[in-house]
């Protein structure tokens, strides 16, 4: 079993794809065990894009990730962190394939409405980065 990282991105809640994004983890079987909303802080955001900190996009994206609220959640199954990063398809969305969630939805790649852990690695990273252990209810 593994766990990863998801959050709807603040275009994904404008939109009003929650409901939608949760409901493709959900039932391809997936367990949700940790879910709040809110609105990042700057320095949670720079954290949470740190591997991206020399990139010419950076402050655009942690003004992007800032700028409403979100979903930030974890999700449990087997091989977790590879089936949700299938499931969100590619960084940039004109490659995403249809039948994944950006490349259903969006055309934008900043405004691809959902981040996913890469790596297992990171995946533990993220989720401490944004629950505390008391938040993970499994
Ligand atoms: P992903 O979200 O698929 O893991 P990433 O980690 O490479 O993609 O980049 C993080 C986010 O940064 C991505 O969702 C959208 C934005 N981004 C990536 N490459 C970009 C670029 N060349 N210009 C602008 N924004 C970019
Ligand atoms: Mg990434």
């Amino acid at each position: 079993m593994e766990r990863t990282y998801i959050m709807i991105k603040p275009d994904g809640l404008e939109r009003r794809l929650a409901g939608e994004i949760i409901r493709r983890f959900e039932t391809r079987g997936l367990n949700l065990v940790a879910l709040k909303m809110l609105v990042p802080s700057r320095q949670t955001a720079e954290a949470h894009y740190a591997v991206h900190r020399d990139k010419p996009f950076f402050a655009d994206l942690v003004d992007f990730i800032t700028s409403g609220p979100v979903v930030a959640m974890v999700w449990e199954g087997e091989e977790a962190v590879k089936l949700t990063r299938t499931m969100i398809g590619a960084t940039r969305p004109i490659e995403a394939a249809p039948g994944t969630i950006r490349g259903d939805f969006t055309t934008l790649l900043q405004a691809n409405l959902v981040h996913g852990s890469d790596s297992v690695e990171n995946a533990a990273t993220e989720i401490a980065l944004w629950f505390s252990p008391q938040e993970i209810l499994a």
